[in-house]
């Protein structure tokens, strides 16, 4: 599909329509046992679709394939919102987002590489940028022009794994490694714990290159994604400031929005609502 190409022009009203699809997978995916961690999936839909139908390169038929970009979900607790785009993607089938948090189901609360299309394990913070470094390393290594795209969260950010991954990152200058830094405001149960602002002037002091846009806004997003191919020798951060459940007003205004749990009825007049403002906006 995106095979070889490098990104052409944006169709950011497509890219705006697979997000849409994204956070409906997501709504389907949490109606089925009740429960997850939809708030951040939503949250970040707008990325993932940007990444998946425009600036990775990718084979849906063959996810080994070596020239491949990665996408690393560092954030294994975020899995709702890669299964989304793996199901849009046609790497996964629709039909099983409903097996979402179940028993046996490929499609775990937090991310398992077992699952096709999945490149890391995630869940334990802090891992996933060392894991980027890892792989940006061994594809230069290889001869490869592969990127490296890493997602890892704000709460993360508090993890001092992240900050040697950093260092590593600009002295190893891997230009091919992207971190997706979701700073979506919460953690767990609240606001984010520690002050972590001002977090792009962070990612600069350690040798980055940063731009810092409204994750939910398509057409900043895939700008910073495109700014993001420069060759300079720097690694690129992009600080993506994101609203928890964005497109679902009754999620957005949860207050406990980092797991969210309501009955059947409730999931019903949920997605009615978004159906509805989904259709209005058409
Ligand atoms: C090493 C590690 N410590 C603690 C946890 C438990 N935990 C799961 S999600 C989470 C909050 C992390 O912050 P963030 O990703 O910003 O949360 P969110 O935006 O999803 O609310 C924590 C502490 C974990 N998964 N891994
Ligand atoms: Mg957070």
């Amino acid at each position: 599909m995106l095979r070889n190409s490098p990104p052409g022009q944006p169709d950011i009203a497509a890219l705006r329509a697979r997000a849409t699809n994204l956070r409906r997978h997501m709504l389907t995916m949490a109606r089925g046992q009740g429960q997850g961690y939809i708030g951040q999936g939503l949250g970040i839909a707008d990325v993932l679709a940007a990444l998946y139908f425009h600036e990775l390169r990718y084979d849906p038929e063959n996810l080994a394939w070596a020239e491949r970009d990665r996408f690393l979900l560092s954030t294994g607790h975020y899995s709702i919102a890669l299964w989304a785009a793996l199901a849009e993607a046609g790497i996964i089938p629709v039909e099983e987002l409903v097996t979402y948090g179940a028993d046996d189901s490929r499609l775990e609360m937090s991310t398992l590489d077992t699952t096709p299309g999945v490149e890391v394990i995630g869940g334990s913070l802090g891992h996933g940028l060392g894991q980027g470094v890892g792989q940006a390393l061994g594809l230069r290594l290889l001869g490869s022009d592969a990127r490296v795209f890493v997602e890892l969260s704000d709460g993360e950010m508090q993890e001092g794994s992240t900050w040697e991954a950093a260092m590593s990152a600009s002295h190893f200058k891997l230009d091919r490694l992207v971190a997706l830094v979701d700073c979506n405001g919460i953690q767990a149960d609240g606001p984010v714990v520690l002050d972590m602002e001002p977090v792009a002037d962070k990612w600069r002091a350690f040798g980055w290159d940063v731009s810092e846009v409204d994750g939910n806004d398509m057409e900043a997003v895939v700008a910073a994604l495109a700014s993001a191919r420069a060759r300079d020798g720097r690694p690129k951060a992009i600080v993506l400031r994101t609203l928890p459940g964005k497109g679902v007003p009754r999620i957005e205004t949860s207050e406990k929005s980092h797991f969210f749990r309501v009955d059947v009825r409730e999931w019903d007049g949920i997605i009615a609502d978004f159906e509805r403002s989904v259709g209005a906006l058409q």
